[in-house]
């Protein structure tokens, strides 16, 4: 005993800084003490609508508990800490011309001119058809549904006017034309997809536009985007008017127009490529 006291005294030193260690390791695992000395700001807190409830029982079931929120219009304008003067849906505090409520479509900050901050603004991302999230000429995948004819398909942001890069994209879906608009966006967008193709073709959709013909006025086409941040946002275009059977390099096809349009284009008769079948479609609003 007495050799303990002994060798404690000699190292007295020790003894009270491995103490002195000891007590703050257990306080700081047990919260006891905070080395979090940053500026305090309340956490943000969401009382908004519940995602889960939406999707359903069997949703529920696999969360158990838990819950999914989705921030409602009002709350996401107060985690941006947007003042009541600039909080309208129309507001644009940031000045990168993107109102608040196309802010909150896409999920960008309505704060920062440039979200993903590539040099590009927000708004010159969106209605070029980038996407505003992700970094550089990154472009939200894109897909086209029409009910009528029963084509669900990747749309393909074709590069190159080059007819072999073209009828490359072809393979992998129904392409969107280099320059024209964007979904959503004012002008004509033009998709262009198979009808029909060489027997011993590869790919998946050289049949994707057959029935086009049967396309009539007041069918819907959806044009749904997925940004990488996870935003979907799908556009609903509506057939206007008849269809027309035209020459590959008639202006018609690419006629550009003050609203948002939408022009669907298809080698015609089948089994051809002398003319295009083409149907026109306007954004719904
Ligand atoms: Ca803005
Ligand atoms: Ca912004
Ligand atoms: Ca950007």
């Amino acid at each position: 005993m007495k050799n303990i006291f002994k060798t404690l005294k000699a190292n007295w030193k020790k003894t009270v800084s491995a103490i002195l260690i000891f007590l703050v390791v257990f306080a700081t695992l047990f919260g006891l003490v905070n080395f979090d000395f940053g500026p305090k700001t309340a956490p943000k807190t969401y009382s908004g609508e519940s995602f889960a409830g939406k999707l359903g029982e069997d949703f529920q079931k696999k969360i158990g508990g838990n819950e999914v929120y989705v921030l409602a219009y009002n709350e996401w304008a107060d985690y941006h800490a947007l003042s009541a003067l600039a909080n309208k849906y129309d507001d644009d505090p940031d000045g990168d011309g993107l109102p608040n409520y196309l802010e909150y479509v896409h999920a960008t900050n309505p704060a920062n001119p440039d979200t993903d901050g590539d040099g590009f603004t927000d708004r010159q991302e969106i209605t070029n058809g980038y996407d505003p999230d992700a970094l550089g000429d990154a472009k939200p995948s894109a897909q086209i549904a029409i009910k009528k004819i029963n084509a669900a398909v990747p749309m393909v942001w074709s590069k190159s006017e080059d007819e072999n890069s073209l009828q490359e994209d072809l393979k992998n879906g129904v392409i969107h034309y280099p320059k024209t608009a964007a979904p959503g966006q004012s002008g004509n967008m033009v998709l262009s997809g198979h009808s029909s193709n060489y027997v011993w073709a590869k790919g998946n959709y050289n049949y994707i536009f057959k029935d086009l013909n049967d396309l009539a006025a007041g069918d819907t086409v959806d044009v749904k985007t997925i940004q990488q941040n996870g935003r979907v946002v799908v556009y609903h275009y509506k057939i206007a008017g008849e269809k027309k059977i035209v020459a590959p390099d008639d202006p018609v096809i690419f006629e550009n127009t003050s609203e948002s349009s939408l022009t669907l284009s298809t080698c015609w008769p089948l089994g051809t490529n002398f003319r295009r079948l083409i149907v026109k479609a306007d954004l719904v609003k």
